[in-house]
């Protein structure tokens, strides 16, 4: 979808308030801020009542008044341990559901400061973002190296899902304030980053990204032993750069790519061994150490395996491979 520059400014208003003013000092004006007030809400997309999460389909009207669409995302943030004696002084209702010999329940009301929802905002949001958070059966495909070059490759190619973000966080044009470590090396170099669905508030839900500054490497399909400077960088500088900035030590790290990614750049997930993060479970995820060993064993691996991978049941990749007879 074209993107008007007033959509454009709109976003990038937007896009500043998924960091972390309190943290950096550079809160966004309430006068830049998405109209979340003004959002019809068309569909439930998805809920979790585990992760407290809820994203929404809803429509804001544009400036010739047609309703533009606009993904949601709410979500509970984690407690912070600093603020919690606050939260038990200030809470301004505690209110008893039921009891029963020596338990019971309440339901506490803080203040409003205490009782953030982060929420993030994909606007203009395509018919794409749409169905990427929709609620879909899923299936595991299993892809050899044949199925990648006459299936996923083709597919890949013939597909329009911007990548515009990665280029404006390489090319400073946006989160450069949240720029954590930076190697410039345009072959063996990386900007770490945190993810956008970390508020940095906690270390409990820690999550960085390693964005690759080599723009020719779609995903782990494409690594052979020629990248091993470059993901031994993202390893090693990467856990440097946590420890020192966050005092989290490599060994409390789970660092992985994901296969297939959304995102078709290669970029390294750093998160917090003891959270689990979505897409890290073994279907989706790859220890870095583990593919850095298996490129140092054989350079074209990564060519040669059948590799596994989850699609949902309305994914166009999904459809290619029924047509193959692979699904
Ligand atoms: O699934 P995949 O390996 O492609 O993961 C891409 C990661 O990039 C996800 O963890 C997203 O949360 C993260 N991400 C996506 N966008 C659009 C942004 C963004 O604009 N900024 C940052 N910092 N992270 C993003």
């Amino acid at each position: 979808m074209a993107e008007s520059p007033s959509a454009k400014k709109k976003r990038e208003g937007i896009e500043e308030t998924h960091g972390t003013p309190g943290a950096q000092g550079n809160g966004g004006s309430d006068g830049d801020s998405f109209p979340l007030a003004e959002l019809r809400v068309r569909k439930v997309l998805r809920e979790s009542a585990r992760d407290k999460t809820i994203f929404l389909h809803g429509q804001v009207n544009g400036v010739s008044g047609d309703g533009t669409d606009a993904v949601v995302i709410l979500e509970k943030t984690p407690f912070q341990e600093e603020n919690i004696s606050d939260l038990l002084k200030r809470h301004t209702k505690l209110q008893l559901q039921m009891t029963n010999d020596i338990y019971s329940t309440y339901l506490l009301y803080p203040p409003p400061q205490l009782n953030e929802i982060k929420t993030t905002v994909v606007y203009p949001a395509t018919e794409k973002h749409l169905q990427k958070y929709l609620r879909q059966e899923v299936y595991l495909i299993r892809e050899t190296g044949e199925d990648y070059k006459n299936i996923s490759l083709p597919f890949i190619q013939s597909q329009s899902f911007s990548i515009q973000w990665v280029y404006n966080i390489l090319e400073k044009k946006a989160e450069a304030d949240r720029i954590i470590y930076e190697n410039p090396n345009p072959s063996d170099g990386f900007v770490l980053i945190p993810d956008f669905k970390w508020n940095q508030k906690q270390l409990d839900d820690l999550y960085l990204i390693a964005i690759s500054h080599h723009r020719e490497i779609k995903s782990l399909r494409d690594l052979t032993s020629e990248h091993l400077p470059l993901l031994r960088n993202i390893l090693e500088e990467g856990k440097g750069a946590i420890l020192k900035h966050f005092a989290v030590a490599g060994s409390q790290l789970r660092i992985y790519l994901h296969y297939q990614p959304s995102y078709y750049h290669l970029h390294v997930h750093f998160t917090a061994l003891s959270y689990d993060a979505p897409g890290c479970s073994v279907e989706r995820a790859h220890l870095l150490s583990d593919v850095i060993d298996n490129l140092e064993l054989d350079s074209q691996y990564y060519q040669k395996r059948a590799l596994t991978f989850p699609l949902r049941a309305d994914e166009a990749l999904l459809k290619k491979f029924q047509e193959a007879g692979k699904a």
